[in-house]
């Protein structure tokens, strides 16, 4: 598989509603689309990273042009998505960036063979089930409000938001109001060392995990808190690689694991980390950050994993946008189903794209010398 050329392209998406995390308010998805073009096949990756580094170091106008400058020149020989995280190897960092375009490869590979993405990762699952992440909102009624509307849709597990000042009270809240669901906190690292006994308070409320409460590098410091509160630990930034799960693991620091193929530098890394999880004993889940069909089409062949054993922020497309770029992901039963096309089964509606469509730049990817040598 030969690749031609690669476009870049920013999407600008309104969400239905605004989405409020401890790092930040998102009222625009602004993504960053690859689109990578082979002899045989085109193939499709969306880069998780946001308008600014708020969640991690990664933002969208740097990916574009890490990639510009760096990542996609590197494609020079590369023949098989396996061959593209070594050959970008040698540059530092930019995960999500490397992901976008180690999944298009991976999509025009798949799309040529005639293979999905659930069948290429070891899916064993036709349907995954779902949960939702709730974003921090003005008031304990107003979060009650959408919380009872995403139950109403049948949402199978729900994700509160937290940080300081917006932890017990709304936990508390939501148990008294609902009862026995399925429910879990996430505080994208807005917590230290020191508030070990604060957060020991949401330990009567039965959650599921409290996701990421300390900083990023702070694996000690999540290991101690472990030992102070009965909430099990998961991790999400913390989780850079297959060796930061296992390295977390053997610390005592996390539970139960996030993986996010973005995060971790592609959906190869992410089943590498399924599998040292599962070798571990410990149940992941699949996390989300936005994505619109193409992303969400990928994540959900993820989550068909056999060790993804909890539900997933892979919530349907009219739970972030009026529209989306791809035929819209629909629940039904609380579950959305794996996506069966070859690659990752869904494209972009061309006029829907071309309407979110704020730039594009295409990159031609230079021929090496195994390809003057005619080699395929
Ligand atoms: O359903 O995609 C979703 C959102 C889930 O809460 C969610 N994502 O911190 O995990 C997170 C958060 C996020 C959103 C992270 C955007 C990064 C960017």
């Amino acid at each position: 598989m030969k690749i031609t050329g690669v476009e870049l392209r920013t999407v600008e998406m309104p969400l239905v509603s605004p989405f409020r995390t401890s790092f930040g308010t998102e009222t625009v998805r602004q993504a960053l689309l690859v689109r990578v073009v082979t002899g045989e096949a085109e193939g499709w990756g969306e880069c998780g990273a946001g308008t600014a580094p708020q969640y991690s170091s990664e933002y969208t106008h740097a990916a574009a042009d890490v990639l510009t400058r760096f990542l996609v020149p590197a494609l020079a020989g590369v023949r098989h998505a396996h061959q593209v995280a070594p050959a970008l190897a040698t540059f530092k960092g930019h995960r999500m960036a490397k992901a976008a375009l180690e999944t298009a490869v991976l999509d025009a590979g798949l799309r040529a063979d005639g293979v999905s993405f659930g069948q290429a990762l070891g899916a064993v699952k036709e349907r995954v089930p779902c949960g939702v992440s709730v974003g921090i909102t003005e008031s304990i009624p107003a979060l009650l409000d959408v919380v009872g509307e995403y139950l109403d849709a049948g949402y199978l597990r729900i994700k509160l938001k937290i940080e300081p000042g917006w932890d017990i009270e709304p936990v508390r809240a939501v148990r008294e109001r609902f009862g026995d669901i399925l429910l879990q906190v996430d505080a994208n690292t807005a917590y230290r060392r020191g508030d070990a006994r604060h957060l020991a308070g949401l330990d009567p409320f039965g959650l599921l995990l409290i996701e990421q409460p300390l900083e990023e590098d702070d694996l000690i410091g999540h290991a101690e808190l472990a030992r102070r509160i009965t909430t099990p630990i998961c991790l999400d930034e913390s989780i850079v690689s297959a060796r930061a799960a296992a390295d977390a693991i053997a610390l005592g620091a996390c539970q139960v694991v996030n993986i996010k193929p973005g995060r971790v530098g592609g959906y190869l890394e992410a089943r590498r980390i399924h599998d040292v999880c599962a070798a571990n004993g410990v149940p992941v889940w699949c996390g989300g950050m936005l994505e619109t069909g193409l992303g969400r089409a990928a994540n959900l062949a993820l989550a068909a994993l056999p060790g993804f054993l909890l539900p997933g922020d892979t919530s349907a497309s009219d739970r972030y946008y009026r529209t989306d770029i791809t035929p819209p992901f629909r629940l039904e039963d609380g579950h959305l189903a794996v996506p069966d096309g070859p690659g990752l089964g869904v494209s972009p509606i061309p006029d829907l794209l071309e309407e979110v469509t704020v730039s594009g730049t295409w990159l031609p990817v230079q021929p090496d010398r195994q390809d003057n040598l005619g080699s395929s």
